[in-house]
């Protein structure tokens, strides 16, 4: 066989930002930052990950508003942005590269999480049917989310406005390299882009172009506030996740990408089929090439990311076909040295569910390097 030489360990410019090479860190729920505020363990974490390309910090809300889950970190607050800064310290001092995704969970929330015990907020008050994560006594119990209230038009620039400067603050003040619009696995704006969970009648809802102008004007203010070539983008377009549902996929995203092409991203990241599950769903097909097509056709240059459920094999496939960078997620929790193992083809550590939520040191900066 005349093995094709890897792409996979060589470097690329993506943005503003010069990447060591073409693995990156997907983000990751891990549920350690109590009053949302970033440990020097997360900089721990961090930085024995820093080999990547690129680190997708965890989702980290834009409000408390826009948190749904117990101890996951947070940008709005002024102990929030110093601890992300001695995450991003440590990552630049090991040499790596690191964006926020900013979050806001809409209707994926409870009520013990909202300001003042309110209600979640939606695009329209149909409740989600999914959990979420309280952490009780250390422990993480799944709750159902709250019944969420839709959110009336005048409140949608605010949140527009919280994306913004949460963006602004994550480069200027907390130093991370660029931001992740986080648009995917059935949170806000995946909300407002999907008919199963968007009902309105005004300027947001009905047809695909009103379901994606949430999307599209918070890319915009983001943009506008940290650069294009400091902002990428992560959709899912078939995911089950939380609920989420649309009833015709495919042109709702081409024309999402579409739109997208325009704004001079660094990056696009597409969750292929259910969030860490299938890659393919027979009841809810989907064909990716043609969705990058449609986004390289309407003149966007931002890399192309690709995740879910890859090995060696499947991510030098999809650099093949295309491709330039691919996003490893669950592998990066029990292989801080994934970039080694990858170069060495293993082996590779097993991780432990039971610490993926929660919890400290272990099950989280005690994964064994192949250097011991
Ligand atoms: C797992 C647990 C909680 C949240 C996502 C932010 O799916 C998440 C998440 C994943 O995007």
């Amino acid at each position: 066989m005349n093995a094709k030489q890897s792409t996979l360990f060589d470097p690329i410019q993506v943005g503003t930002m010069h990447l060591a090479n073409r693995i990156v860190m997907a983000p990751l729920t891990r549920n350690r930052a109590p009053d949302a505020i970033p440990t020097p363990l997360m900089a721990t974490y961090y930085t024995q990950r820093a080999s990547a390309g690129l680190l997708i910090s965890e989702a980290t809300a834009i409000s408390q508003q826009g948190q749904g889950y117990s101890d996951v970190p947070g940008l709005y607050g002024t102990e929030q942005l110093d601890g992300w800064k001695q995450v991003t310290s440590a990552v630049h001092q090991a040499g790596g590269k690191i964006v926020v995704q900013l979050w806001h969970v809409g209707r994926v929330s409870h009520t013990d999480l909202q300001p003042e015990g309110g209600q979640p907020v939606a695009p329209s008050a149909i409740t989600a049917k999914t959990k979420t994560v309280l952490i009780k006594d250390g422990q993480p119990v799944f709750v159902d989310t709250s019944a969420p209230r839709a959110l009336r038009a005048q409140e949608l620039p605010g949140i527009v406005h919280s994306y913004q400067a949460a963006a602004r603050s994550a480069v200027e003040t907390a130093g991370f390299d660029g931001v992740e619009v986080h648009a995917a696995n059935g949170y806000l704006l995946d909300q407002f882009l999907r008919s199963g969970s968007n009902e309105r009648t005004d300027d947001y809802g009905g047809s695909m172009a009103n379901r994606a102008r949430l999307t599209l004007e918070v890319v915009r203010a983001v943009t506008a506030a940290v650069a294009g070539g400091r902002t990428g983008i992560r959709l899912s377009p078939v995911t089950p996740a939380n609920d989420a549902f649309d009833a015709d996929p495919q042109p709702l995203f081409d024309y999402l990408v579409r739109e997208l092409a325009g704004m001079n991203l660094a990056y696009v990241h597409i969750i292929e089929g259910a969030t860490g599950g299938a890659r393919e769903l027979p009841d809810r097909p989907f064909d990716y090439a043609a969705l990058c097509q449609a986004y390289r056709e309407a003149g966007g240059k931002g890399a192309w990311m690709v995740n879910n459920g890859l090995d060696k094999a499947l991510a030098e496939e999809a650099l093949a076909q295309g491709a330039d960078l691919v996003a490893f997620g669950r592998p990066f929790i029990a292989n801080p040295d994934l970039v080694e193992r990858l170069r060495q083809g293993g082996p590779f550590n097993e991780g432990d569910h039971n610490t993926y939520y929660g919890g400290g040191a272990k099950g989280y900066t005690d994964y064994p390097t192949l250097a011991g």
